[in-house]
Protein backbone atom coordinates (compact mmCIF):
# COMPACT_ATOMS: atom_id res chain seq x y z
CA UNK A 1 0.00 0.00 0.00
CA UNK A 2 3.05 2.05 -0.06
CA UNK A 3 2.51 4.95 -2.20
CA UNK A 4 -0.77 4.60 -2.36
CA UNK A 5 -3.19 8.07 -1.62
CA UNK A 6 -5.78 8.16 1.42
CA UNK A 7 -8.11 8.51 -1.18
CA UNK A 8 -6.76 5.48 -3.47
CA UNK A 9 -6.61 3.75 0.12
CA UNK A 10 -10.57 4.35 0.66
CA UNK A 11 -11.16 3.85 -2.85
CA UNK A 12 -10.06 0.34 -2.35
CA UNK A 13 -11.24 0.15 0.89
CA UNK A 14 -15.06 0.53 -0.79
CA UNK A 15 -14.47 -1.73 -4.11
CA UNK A 16 -13.55 -4.11 -1.55
CA UNK A 17 -16.58 -4.09 0.26
CA UNK A 18 -18.42 -3.84 -2.94
CA UNK A 19 -17.19 -7.31 -4.29
CA UNK A 20 -18.27 -8.34 -0.56
CA UNK A 21 -22.06 -6.82 -0.71
CA UNK A 22 -22.35 -8.63 -3.92
CA UNK A 23 -22.31 -12.06 -2.48
CA UNK A 24 -21.23 -13.26 -5.56
CA UNK A 25 -18.52 -15.92 -6.26
CA UNK A 26 -16.83 -13.60 -8.17
CA UNK A 27 -12.74 -14.23 -9.18
CA UNK A 28 -10.68 -13.19 -5.69
CA UNK A 29 -7.44 -14.07 -7.03
CA UNK A 30 -5.73 -15.63 -10.03
CA UNK A 31 -7.11 -18.50 -12.16
CA UNK A 32 -5.27 -21.60 -12.35
CA UNK A 33 -5.67 -23.30 -15.51
CA UNK A 34 -8.16 -26.07 -15.18
CA UNK A 35 -6.29 -29.65 -15.79
CA UNK A 36 -8.11 -32.11 -18.76
CA UNK A 37 -7.63 -34.62 -16.69
CA UNK A 38 -10.32 -33.13 -13.81
CA UNK A 39 -12.52 -31.52 -15.72
CA UNK A 40 -14.73 -28.50 -13.68
CA UNK A 41 -18.19 -29.74 -12.24
CA UNK A 42 -20.75 -28.89 -14.58
CA UNK A 43 -23.38 -28.92 -12.05
CA UNK A 44 -23.44 -29.17 -7.82
CA UNK A 45 -25.96 -29.22 -5.18
CA UNK A 46 -27.71 -30.12 -2.58
CA UNK A 47 -30.78 -31.60 -3.34
CA UNK A 48 -33.88 -29.34 -1.98
CA UNK A 49 -37.88 -29.80 -2.42
CA UNK A 50 -39.21 -28.13 -5.46
CA UNK A 51 -40.22 -24.68 -5.14
CA UNK A 52 -43.80 -24.33 -5.22
CA UNK A 53 -43.73 -22.02 -8.51
CA UNK A 54 -41.49 -20.04 -10.61
CA UNK A 55 -37.40 -21.42 -10.77
CA UNK A 56 -36.57 -24.08 -9.28
CA UNK A 57 -33.84 -25.31 -7.29
CA UNK A 58 -30.87 -27.14 -8.92
CA UNK A 59 -31.24 -30.26 -7.39
CA UNK A 60 -34.43 -31.50 -6.71
CA UNK A 61 -35.86 -34.24 -4.71
CA UNK A 62 -39.06 -36.22 -4.82
CA UNK A 63 -38.37 -38.57 -2.36
CA UNK A 64 -36.88 -37.46 0.96
CA UNK A 65 -36.85 -41.09 2.29
CA UNK A 66 -34.51 -42.58 0.31
CA UNK A 67 -32.33 -39.07 -0.94
CA UNK A 68 -32.89 -37.78 3.12
CA UNK A 69 -32.29 -34.27 3.62
CA UNK A 70 -28.53 -33.18 3.27
CA UNK A 71 -28.25 -35.29 -0.36
CA UNK A 72 -25.43 -33.90 -2.61
CA UNK A 73 -24.32 -34.40 -6.10
CA UNK A 74 -22.03 -33.50 -8.31
CA UNK A 75 -22.05 -34.13 -12.36
CA UNK A 76 -18.79 -33.61 -14.49
CA UNK A 77 -18.44 -34.10 -18.06
CA UNK A 78 -15.75 -33.79 -20.47
CA UNK A 79 -14.22 -35.21 -23.75
CA UNK A 80 -12.73 -38.61 -23.94
CA UNK A 81 -11.16 -39.33 -27.55
CA UNK A 82 -14.11 -38.73 -29.99
CA UNK A 83 -16.40 -39.26 -27.33
CA UNK A 84 -18.09 -38.22 -23.90
CA UNK A 85 -17.34 -39.06 -20.32
CA UNK A 86 -19.94 -38.25 -17.64
CA UNK A 87 -19.64 -38.85 -13.70
CA UNK A 88 -21.68 -38.67 -11.17
CA UNK A 89 -20.60 -38.17 -7.59
CA UNK A 90 -23.15 -38.40 -4.97
CA UNK A 91 -22.64 -38.11 -1.03
CA UNK A 92 -25.90 -38.54 2.12
CA UNK A 93 -27.94 -40.70 0.05
CA UNK A 94 -28.93 -44.24 2.14
CA UNK A 95 -25.83 -46.74 3.07
CA UNK A 96 -25.42 -49.22 1.00
CA UNK A 97 -28.03 -49.46 -1.63
CA UNK A 98 -28.54 -49.67 -5.40
CA UNK A 99 -29.49 -46.24 -7.51
CA UNK A 100 -30.19 -45.70 -10.84
CA UNK A 101 -29.67 -43.40 -12.82
CA UNK A 102 -28.98 -41.44 -16.27
CA UNK A 103 -28.71 -38.22 -18.38
CA UNK A 104 -32.32 -36.84 -18.96
CA UNK A 105 -33.08 -34.55 -21.74
CA UNK A 106 -35.32 -31.63 -19.97
CA UNK A 107 -34.26 -29.41 -16.41
CA UNK A 108 -35.48 -30.35 -13.34
CA UNK A 109 -38.64 -29.39 -12.47
CA UNK A 110 -41.01 -29.50 -9.53
CA UNK A 111 -42.72 -32.94 -10.66
CA UNK A 112 -40.90 -35.92 -11.37
CA UNK A 113 -41.69 -36.63 -15.10
CA UNK A 114 -40.76 -33.17 -15.89
CA UNK A 115 -37.06 -34.10 -16.73
CA UNK A 116 -38.12 -35.40 -19.72
CA UNK A 117 -36.81 -38.93 -21.38
CA UNK A 118 -33.80 -40.68 -21.29
CA UNK A 119 -31.03 -38.61 -23.82
CA UNK A 120 -30.14 -41.04 -27.07
CA UNK A 121 -27.91 -40.27 -29.33
CA UNK A 122 -29.83 -42.32 -32.11
CA UNK A 123 -33.43 -41.90 -31.23
CA UNK A 124 -35.55 -44.36 -30.91
CA UNK A 125 -38.77 -43.39 -33.23
CA UNK A 126 -41.00 -45.52 -30.63
CA UNK A 127 -41.20 -42.78 -27.03
CA UNK A 128 -40.95 -44.02 -24.40
CA UNK A 129 -38.48 -45.97 -25.41
CA UNK A 130 -37.81 -49.05 -23.93
CA UNK A 131 -36.26 -51.25 -26.85
CA UNK A 132 -33.19 -52.74 -26.31
CA UNK A 133 -31.27 -51.59 -29.49
CA UNK A 134 -32.14 -47.84 -28.59
CA UNK A 135 -32.35 -47.95 -24.59
CA UNK A 136 -28.82 -49.39 -23.82
CA UNK A 137 -25.71 -47.80 -22.44
CA UNK A 138 -24.07 -47.07 -25.89
CA UNK A 139 -26.81 -45.04 -26.73
CA UNK A 140 -27.78 -43.35 -23.38
CA UNK A 141 -25.36 -42.50 -20.27
CA UNK A 142 -26.62 -44.84 -17.90
CA UNK A 143 -24.70 -44.02 -13.90
CA UNK A 144 -26.14 -46.90 -11.77
CA UNK A 145 -24.07 -46.65 -8.48
CA UNK A 146 -24.16 -48.44 -5.20
CA UNK A 147 -23.74 -46.37 -2.10
CA UNK A 148 -21.00 -47.57 0.36
CA UNK A 149 -21.52 -47.17 4.09
CA UNK A 150 -22.04 -43.42 4.28
CA UNK A 151 -24.04 -42.73 1.63
CA UNK A 152 -21.60 -41.85 -0.99
CA UNK A 153 -21.27 -43.62 -4.50
CA UNK A 154 -19.87 -42.67 -7.42
CA UNK A 155 -20.88 -43.26 -11.29
CA UNK A 156 -18.81 -43.13 -14.74
CA UNK A 157 -19.42 -43.82 -18.52
CA UNK A 158 -17.94 -43.11 -21.47
CA UNK A 159 -19.94 -43.35 -24.83
CA UNK A 160 -18.58 -42.77 -28.25
CA UNK A 161 -20.29 -39.72 -29.53
CA UNK A 162 -20.93 -35.88 -28.28
CA UNK A 163 -23.87 -34.34 -26.94
CA UNK A 164 -26.84 -32.09 -29.24
CA UNK A 165 -26.52 -28.54 -28.46
CA UNK A 166 -28.90 -27.82 -25.55
CA UNK A 167 -30.56 -31.40 -25.60
CA UNK A 168 -29.42 -33.24 -22.86
CA UNK A 169 -30.13 -31.16 -19.51
CA UNK A 170 -30.21 -33.29 -16.05
CA UNK A 171 -29.10 -36.22 -14.28
CA UNK A 172 -32.07 -38.29 -12.75
CA UNK A 173 -31.52 -40.62 -9.63
CA UNK A 174 -33.79 -43.59 -9.67
CA UNK A 175 -34.84 -46.14 -7.21
CA UNK A 176 -33.68 -49.30 -9.30
CA UNK A 177 -30.60 -50.22 -10.74
CA UNK A 178 -31.28 -49.83 -14.42
CA UNK A 179 -32.79 -52.91 -16.63
CA UNK A 180 -30.46 -53.67 -19.50
CA UNK A 181 -31.99 -56.10 -21.55
CA UNK A 182 -36.15 -57.07 -21.20
CA UNK A 183 -37.76 -55.81 -24.51
CA UNK A 184 -40.88 -53.70 -22.99
CA UNK A 185 -38.55 -52.85 -20.09
CA UNK A 186 -34.76 -51.45 -21.32
CA UNK A 187 -33.39 -48.30 -19.75
CA UNK A 188 -35.96 -48.68 -17.00
CA UNK A 189 -35.19 -47.95 -13.37
CA UNK A 190 -38.36 -47.32 -11.63
CA UNK A 191 -39.37 -43.85 -9.66
CA UNK A 192 -37.55 -41.23 -9.97
CA UNK A 193 -35.81 -39.98 -6.94
CA UNK A 194 -34.72 -36.57 -7.57
CA UNK A 195 -33.02 -34.29 -10.14
CA UNK A 196 -29.74 -32.59 -11.13
CA UNK A 197 -30.31 -29.32 -13.79
CA UNK A 198 -26.80 -30.13 -15.65
CA UNK A 199 -26.64 -28.20 -18.92
CA UNK A 200 -24.40 -30.69 -21.23
CA UNK A 201 -23.07 -29.31 -23.93
CU1 LIG B 1 -33.62 -42.12 -16.01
Amino acid sequence: MRGMTPAVLAAVAMLGLTACSSGGTGSTGTQTPTSSSAPAPLAAATFAPPAASGAQPPGVVHNTELVPAGAAATVTAGAAGGGTTVTLAVTGLRPNRKYGSHVHTKVCGPKPLDSGPHYQDKLDPVQPSVDPAFANPKNEVWLDLETDASGAGKASATVAWKWRPNEANSVVLHIDHTNHHDPGKAGTAGERLACLTTPFK
